[in-house]
């Protein structure tokens, strides 16, 4: 088909969301279906959760980063690749996967207390193994010492817990022989439509096996051979949510017909939100990410998502780097997704239940400031982040770093007044404020505790309508 491209007029500025301004538009046929940001429940609940676990656990938390005796430092679930290990070795893992300590309920509860909403575990990473028992491969759980389905029991105690649970899923596979990085032939050609066939299989295996699953999250689809699948990867959406409604999909699934991926030809986002900010931040100013929904997947260590027995061989993130980047994502309109890494035998390593337990109690007396909340339309402060909730109409300053005049900065949009700060534990006190122009105040608390961030509630008031700061200007 003779592909027609048209060159128009500059894009001047859309308004509508999650369209990244070009300057050039092209046909496109298999990019964004779905209005965004959507607003249906399922997608409403995504973005109020905020904060999510990551869970990637397969057969390299066995190893964990060891082989022979060398450590290698690059990340763990990369093993097989890092110290050139055989298929046959690596597959033979599966018979050591005997899981022994592993308790879902207590993992639950883990994250429970660490205060997430959501959780994304993977189903299969690059390595191909299949947590659930597939009908379509001897990879899988069913073939360990395990032999059980640990999948439902990890989604059973999960959404006892009242956890919402996603699936990660790696397009990308190893051990499958008809992966190829790049269709280069005939022979190639018919391979991957296996693959593809396979994909969709084990897809609709995961979303009708497990209907209690919200979301999927799609990896390892960076390849050439997938990119030049753009109209399977736009039916399979299509089809994985007319099997399962309601189902959240990141921007990594698919590809449109030029290649393009998370954002189509004309910039346009794919999937249901962005997922590109892995293992990093946008610039805190960034006021474009306001306006779609998109979600930062986040490390402990630097580079480690699988288990690797020595944690230390780089930066270990500490509880509060981590809560200030929680907080800097519920401020730019993006949910935070921490990942842990299981060990093989099935525990969670005491550092991660240390991390866990720390922001968990930050979480019992601030997580007002988060679930439910999103940027507030003020303009940032050097002394942390403001968020606000849509609904209640509170603006929330968590404060990372204190001012030494002890004065915290607020500047107000043109026609609102500050009624109010109260400390979000003590919301009976009023704090002093002091107003120095029409616009800018500072709040004066007369003591903070500066070992840990804290929250400050506004209460601000919009002259014209008489109403509380309703919702977020930008
Ligand atoms: O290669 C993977 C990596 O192991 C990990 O799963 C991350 C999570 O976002 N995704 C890939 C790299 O983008």
């Amino acid at each position: 088909m003779k592909r027609t491209i048209f060159y128009l007029v500059l894009i001047l500025a859309f308004a509508t969301t999650g369209i990244v301004q070009t300057s050039a538009q092209k046909e496109v046929k298999y990019g964004q279906y779905n209005g965004l940001p959507r607003q249906d429940q399922a997608m409403k609940k995504w973005r109020e959760n905020r904060f999510g676990q990551f869970i990637h656990w397969g057969l390299y938390a066995i190893p964990g980063g060891v082989w022979e005796g060398k450590t290698y430092s690059y990340a763990a679930e990369f093993l097989k690749s890092s110290a050139k290990i055989s298929d046959e070795t690596w597959d033979a893992l599966a018979n050591d996967f005997s899981i022994e300590k592993y308790d879902p309920k207590e993992w639950a509860k883990i994250a429970k207390n660490m205060g997430v909403k959501y959780v994304t575990i993977t189903t299969k990473h690059h390595e191909g193994f299949c947590l659930w028992p597939s009908e379509y491969t001897e990879f899988d759980i069913e073939n360990t010492p395990y032999k059980k389905d640990l999948l439902r029991e990890f989604v059973d105690a999960y959404t006892a817990a009242g956890i919402d649970v996603n699936f990660y899923y790696s397009v990308l596979d190893w051990h499958h022989p008809d992966w190829r990085y790049d269709i280069e032939n005939t022979e190639d050609e018919v391979a991957f439509e296996r693959l593809k066939e396979y994909t969709q299989n084990q897809l609709v295996e995961l979303v009708t096996r497990y209907p209690e699953v919200k979301g999927l999250w799609f990896d390892g689809t960076w390849d050439k051979s997938w990119k030049k699948n753009g109209l399977f990867s736009y039916e399979l959406e299509k089809m994985l949510k007319d099997i399962s409604p309601g189902l959240v999909v990141n921007s990594r699934m698919r590809a449109d017909e030029y290649g393009a991926r998370h954002f189509d030809s004309n910039g346009i986002l794919m999937g249901d939100y962005e997922s590109g900010y892995e293992r990093r931040l946008p610039d805190p100013n960034n006021k474009e990410v306001l306006t779609r929904d998109w979600e930062c997947c986040m490390t402990i260590p630097e580079n480690q998502w699988g288990y690797h027995k020595d944690w230390t061989i780089s930066h270990v993130k500490s509880p509060l780097e981590l809560i200030e980047m929680l907080v800097q994502c519920t401020s730019q309109n993006g949910n935070f997704l921490l990942n842990f890494g299981p060990m093989g035998n099935g525990d969670i390593r005491k550092e991660e239940r240390e991390v866990a337990k720390e922001i968990g109690a930050w979480m019992k007396q601030n997580s007002e400031a988060i679930y439910g909340c999103g940027p507030a339309g003020l303009v940032k402060q050097d002394w942390g982040f403001y968020t606000h909730n849509d609904k209640t109409g509170k603006v929330f300053m968590t404060v990372f770093n204190n001012p030494v005049s002890g004065k915290y900065r607020v500047r107000l949009n043109k026609g609102q007044t500050l009624q109010k700060a109260s400390f979000i534990n003590n919301q009976k006190e009023a704090l002093k404020i002091e107003q120095i122009s029409s616009t800018d105040y500072f709040v004066v608390p007369e003591k903070v505790n500066s070992q840990q961030p804290f929250v400050i509630i506004l209460e601000i008031l919009n002259k014209e309508s008489g109403k509380f700061h309703q919702k977020a200007l930008t």
